[in-house]
């Protein structure tokens, strides 16, 4: 049987003390390739099946530009120019993204980077996103710099998550998605009354074994 202070280290290690929240990374996303204008705004180091210098090609069961940690700090100009095969994927159309996991997930906020441009070249903030199938309304933020917008409040738990981002523009620019689950931590009001439990099991075991 075990002992009793191997339960209780066992408790708290399940209790998960400190683990607020969970990043996680899609196993591959679905989705069309990025569009061609005065540069290339392809998806470029795509890792699965489709045409990776084609616009709007559909590229399926790989990674590439929106998850590889690379988050884009300069506006699509500077960061495309000259070639085209920088941090973001850029589409003129609104582009369907389904991100897959391979075994069910739990995700409470979607994190996405975007360009601003403030219109140039046609390119400016989306007016929104639909995550999961809620909508998510982006004000233009003031300047013209590359921003994160957080869709929060999520319940989604599965394998396919499906985002639309739609355009306030010509052009949407997106250089990374990031995927977090904030755990259920109990309150201390919780452990309080846990350990109080545990201290009345040991007592109730103590008073067996006296006998
Ligand atoms: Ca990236
Ligand atoms: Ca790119
Ligand atoms: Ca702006």
């Amino acid at each position: 049987m075990m002992k009793l202070t191997q339960l209780v280290a066992a408790l708290v290690a399940g209790l998960g003390f400190g683990a607020a929240s969970a990043a996680t990374t899609p196993d591959y996303y679905n989705m069309l390739n990025g569009n061609t204008g005065s540069y290339e705004y392809w998806d470029q180091t795509y890792s699965g099946a489709g045409c990776l210098t084609c616009s709007n090609a559909a590229l399926t069961g790989g990674k590439g530009d929106l998850t590889d940690g690379v988050i884009a700090t300069t506006n699509w100009f500077v960061a495309e120019a000259p070639a085209g095969n920088g941090p973001y994927v850029g589409w003129t159309l609104d582009p369907t993204i389904t991100f897959h996991w391979n075994s069910a997930t739990a995700i409470s906020s979607v994190t996405f980077y975007f360009d601003d441009a403030n219109g140039a070249g046609g390119v400016s903030s989306p007016t929104g996103v639909v995550v999961d199938g809620t909508g998510f309304a982006i004000a233009d933020p003031a300047g013209s710099a590359p921003f994160s917008f957080t869709a929060s409040g999520l319940s989604f738990n599965g394998t396919d998550l499906v985002v639309t981002l739609n355009r306030g523009n010509q052009w949407v620019f997106l250089s990374e998605v990031e995927f977090n689950n904030t755990a259920a931590i109990p309150e201390p009001g919780t452990y309080a009354l846990m350990l109080a439990g545990l201290g009345a099991m040991a007592a109730v075991a103590r008073r067996r074994q006296a006998r």
